[in-house]
């Protein structure tokens, strides 16, 4: 099957068999708990809501088969599918090479709760030279984590060449996938063992759910991890579940055109006299864009500009559109922009920010599927307002 019919049936096949409704689209099963007609038989094989739902499961069939994982497990959030991985795969006096561009929540994560908390290293490295992993790999490093395109600069690593480094030191390699979404890149077809995503994001579509996802096929890994899942109760709901589900559906259409939009805006911010530079892996002049084709079958809705100018300049510029949203988050149909310097990388103390490039004139954007042009004009609107 295709992707874009998975997106559509995988975990929904109506039940046409004697007592099922014929319904095509999964219910939202609310019940918090599924009675027996015999103690050591829970029927239907539902026992409780956290250790297993029906809308949950339908959902975790659909978002394995996107990623084609054999498993696929749906939480609270992104975070706490960051957090089940960790819980699960590392304990104290293990080392994690982390790439040094990560959401700041993820940094936040590894470095007040990991680090403090369980006495787990990390080592920050650019990962976009294959070399720097490679020399950061200690006998105790269990997981090397990667987000690419990362987020907010857009960088790219060769999954493919980290993953076969990876195998021969015996090191997991975990893959923050929320970027790209299944349908542009699939991480585990690149040699990565564990994919992570914020279903908050494109997954869902529609900025009205916050959830989390982990696709893999290693079969041990997958119980543990669903052990603890049950463990902490860090579970997605019922009715957030079938909201991912709807969102799924339109996923593969979503993303042609949140990407038709983003080369558009890309493209007119590099003529634009009010921008520095611009990042984004569709455009000839990024760095990457050779790998971005070969690793990805697009490139995504997500981008990032440095605005001519300092803080104020991004500030005045930020604060006077109308149609992009001053917002955290991404992924959803209608366009976000951010000042990651404030928002989503505010946790980052500033020397490690100024280091990794998260400069005070950094604004990203997430593109969403309006038209283009009104986009545009709106962006028009705040350069005109800065004097640079
Ligand atoms: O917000 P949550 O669903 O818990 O997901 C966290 C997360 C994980 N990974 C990546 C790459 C992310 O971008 C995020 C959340 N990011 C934002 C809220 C943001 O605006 O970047």
């Amino acid at each position: 099957m295709k992707f874009e019919t998975k997106a559509i049936h995988v975990g929904e096949f109506p039940n046409l068999e004697k007592g099922g409704a014929g319904d095509v689209v999964i219910p939202i099963h609310l019940s918090s708990t599924f009675a027996r007609k015999e103690i050591d038989k829970p029927t239907g094989g539902y026992e409780y809501s956290r250790t297993g739902n029906p809308t949950r499961d339908a959902l975790e069939k659909k978002l394995a088969s996107l990623e084609n994982a054999k498993f696929a497990l749906a939480f609270a959030s992104g975070m706490a599918a960051e957090t089940i991985i960790g819980l699960t795969l590392l304990g104290s006096g293990d080392h994690v090479v982390a790439f040094d561009n990560l959401y700041g929540g993820t940094r936040r994560l590894f470095s007040k709760v990991f680090e403090q908390n369980f006495q787990i290293e990390f080592s920050y490295v650019d990962a976009v030279n294959v070399e720097n992993v490679k020399n950061a790999i200690k006998p105790n490093t269990k997981l090397i984590w990667l987000e690419s395109p990362t987020n907010p600069l857009m960088k790219l690593c060769d999954i493919k060449a980290i993953s076969k480094i990876a195998k021969e030191r015996g090191v997991l390699v975990v893959v923050d996938n929320t970027f790209m979404s299944p349908f542009f890149q699939q991480p585990l077809s690149l040699g990565a063992d564990i994919v992570v995503h914020s279903t908050t994001k494109y997954l869902n579509g529609h900025s009205d759910s916050i959830g989390g996802a982990i696709m893999l096929s290693d079969e041990e890994i997958y119980n543990k991890l669903k052990f603890n899942q049950n463990t902490t109760g860090a579970i997605l709901s019922p009715f957030s579940s079938f909201l991912v589900l709807r969102g799924i559906k339109t996923l593969a259409l979503r993303m042609k055109e949140h990407e038709k939009n983003a080369m558009k805006i890309a493209e007119y911010l590099e003529t634009s006299p009010k921008v520095k530079k611009v990042f984004y892996p569709g455009l000839k002049s990024h760095p990457q864009y050779e790998l971005a084709k070969r690793q990805m079958s697009g490139f995504g809705g997500m981008l990032s500009f440095e605005i001519k100018g300092s803080f104020q300049e991004a500030k005045t510029f930020l604060e006077n559109l109308e149609i992009f949203s001053l917002a955290e988050s991404l992924g959803g149909v209608e366009s976000l922009i951010e000042h990651p310097a404030s928002m989503t990388h505010a946790s980052v103390p500033k020397e490690e920010r100024e280091k990794i490039g998260v400069t005070d004139n950094l604004i990203r954007i997430s593109v969403g599927i309006e038209n283009a042009d009104d986009l545009i004009e709106d962006l028009k609107k705040g350069f005109r307002r800065i004097d640079v």
